[in-house]
């Protein structure tokens, strides 16, 4: 098993109960991800785009795809999304209607809690990297001012935030002095 890019955090393991094989290679950018929060032996610093391409010319001309197998890793990520579908109910359609308002290049930026890991960061399809912003630690708040840096960042590219009623509170003093 090869894992890119993941930290493998409790959010994506199911609070640490996934066992990966003792064969697994992690590639990261950072060098200290490796033993961030599982034990790996077997670990690649380095750029993904660039390990991977190392690892496709390596393998050229003995590599054997697995069609079944990709199959059903197509199968279950649509399960996942019905499944998830069906749990959101109604509340699915914000993340409709957001990707339909959302040019493809656009920056969707979120506060943490239900706007980050119940709708925000599961449902909403984003496709390219630094287009789906959002922060990795516990303190609702960041939200508003991301979305506005990443507007003031990004002149030509519309950016949408999605901020709970409480986490917006944090910021309405700036608002107020911005006003
Ligand atoms: C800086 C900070 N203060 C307090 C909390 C505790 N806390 C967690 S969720 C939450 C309420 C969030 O409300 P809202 O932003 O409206 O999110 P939603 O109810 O939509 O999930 C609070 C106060 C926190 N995580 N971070």
């Amino acid at each position: 098993m090869v894992v890119v890019g993941s930290r493998l955090r409790s959010n994506e393991t199911k609070t640490y109960s996934v066992q990966f094989p003792e064969n697994i290679i992690q590639v990261d950018a950072n060098p200290v991800a490796q033993q961030r929060n599982y034990k790996i032996r077997n670990f690649i610093c380095g750029d993904a785009k660039d390990v991977l391409q190392r690892v496709l010319t390596g393998l050229a001309g003995v590599s054997k795809i697995d069609t079944e197998y990709d199959a059903a890793v197509v199968d279950a990520k649509q399960a996942a999304i019905n499944a998830l579908r069906t749990q959101l109910d109604q509340y699915a359609l914000i993340c409709d209607h957001l990707r339909t308002a959302l040019p493809q290049d656009g920056i969707f930026v979120r506060d943490i809690t239900m706007s980050g890991s119940t709708w925000g960061s599961r449902l909403f399809p984003v496709q390219a990297p630094n287009q789906n912003i959002h922060s990795l630690a516990g303190a609702i708040g960041l939200g508003l001012a991301t979305a506005i840096g990443a507007s003031i960042a990004n002149p030509d590219k519309k950016v949408i935030g999605l901020v709970g009623d409480g986490g917006l509170m944090l910021g309405i003093g700036e608002i107020a002095t911005m006003a």
